[in-house]
Parts: structure tokens; sequence; C-alpha cells
């Protein structure tokens, strides 16, 4: 196998980052077979809080780079540059833990990996070959969060806003924001910008025809 090429793509939440990375990997896949392209997820890297309860989960703030081991998340990157598999932990949203299961990550030519802080951390900025920000607007993003976090993480209206409120929307100006300057592809739109996901594919192509 040639050298690994990592493709990070990170940007606010609910901005499209998973199905940007779901779509340009399934359709490749089809296309080209499995083997050669890994998807990893920042959110399985959220620290494992098994030693707390679900009242004091309940307290952490979720969108700051310290609710990330970003040091496993660069570990892992390394060891698939390295040619070795990794394990990669699993999180529940419902429980704001690990769940006990990991799912087996294996060396691939191309690695795709999107979450929120990917880009704010110099450390894991250096795994990066490709580095792709999607600029979706915020209040697209929130009517997005609403419907997500109420269908699939198991959340209430109240819930969403007032995380939104506190966390999610400070940590945009703060921490995410502040982050694009370090992206070589801004997308607009989100995870349904057709052409950017085809300038992806078309890169990935390239690199797994080397
Ligand atoms: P994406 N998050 C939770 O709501 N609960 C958790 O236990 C862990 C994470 C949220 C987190 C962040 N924030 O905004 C979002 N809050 O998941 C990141 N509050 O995931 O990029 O898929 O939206
Ligand atoms: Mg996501």
């Amino acid at each position: 196998m040639g050298k690994t090429t990592v493709i990070a793509i990170a940007g606010p939440s609910a901005s499209g980052k998973s199905l940007f990375a779901s779509t340009v990997y399934q359709e490749l896949v089809a296309e080209l077979g499995g083997e050669r392209i890994s998807v990893l997820s920042e959110d399985a890297y959220y620290r494992d809080q098994s030693h707390l309860s679900l009242d004091q989960r309940v307290l952490t703030n979720y969108d700051h780079p310290s609710a990330f081991e970003h040091e496993l998340l660069a570990a892992h990157l390394q060891s698939l540059r390295d040619g070795n598999s990794v394990e990669m932990p699993q999180y529940s949203y419902k429980e704001h833990t690990r769940i006990k299961d990991t799912i087996p990550v294996t060396p691939a030519r191309v690695i795709l990996v999107e979450g929120i802080l990917l880009l704010c951390d110099p450390k894991l900025r250096d795994q990066f070959d490709i580095s792709v920000f999607m600029d979706t607007p915020l209040d697209i993003c929130l009517l997005r969060r609403i419907n997500r976090d109420i269908e699939m993480r198991g959340r209430s209206l109240s819930s969403i806003t007032e995380q939104y409120e506190h966390y999610v929307r400070p940590a945009f100006f703060e921490f995410i924001a502040p982050s694009k300057q370090f992206a070589d592809l801004v997308v607009t739109r989100g995870g349904q910008n057709e052409i950017a996901i085809d300038i992806i594919k078309t890169k990935i192509r390239q690199l797994l025809a080397e």
C-alpha cells in the first residue's frame, strides 16, 4: 500500500460533516470497493465517562476541546499510517459515554475523518493532508440539529435549546469559526453540495490510481 492520505472534514455541529463523509465513502465504495478507504469520527473519541454518574455526565461541555481524547485519535491516525489496524471507540449520545464495543478500522490508502473540533488542535492538524471546512450557515445547522437530536439522539426541545445557547453557539465563535483558516477547501451548503462531493471524490480516485 502507498502512502496514506488523511482527509479531515470539520465544521459546526449539524453542518453536514457526517453526511458529506458518508456520501463520499459510500459512492466510492460502490465504484471501487471498500478496502482502500476508511472513515473515522471525532465523536467516537469523546472521553470515556463511565466513572461518572449520568447526572454528572450531563454537566460536561461537549463542545470544548477537553471533552475529546484527541491524543488517542492522533495516535490512531498514526497507527493507520504505519499500517496497523485500530479499534475505534463507540460513543452513546444517550448515555454520554463510551459503550464497550469498538469498531475495527483497517489501514487504508485514504482515511476520512470528520468532527467539529478537528482543525482546532495543532497535533491533529499535523495528521491531516487535506482539510475541508463545512461552512453551513448557523441557522441551518440549528434547524438540522433540532430535528436530528430529537429523532436520533433522544433529546427534548428544551434540552437542545439549553445546550445550544450555553455550549454549542459559544463554541462555534470561540473554537470552530477561527479554525476555518486551516482548511484547504471551504464547502457551502453542507452535505448536499454535490460539486464539492465530486471534487473530493475526484481527488480520492486520483490518489487511489497513483
Ligand atoms: P455533531 N453531544 C451531545 O449533545 N452529547 C454528548 O454526550 C456528546 C456530544 C453533542 C455536542 C456537539 N454538544 O455539539 C455535537 N453539545 O454532539 C457534536 N452540547 O456532534 O458534529 O455530529 O453535531
Ligand atoms: Mg455528525
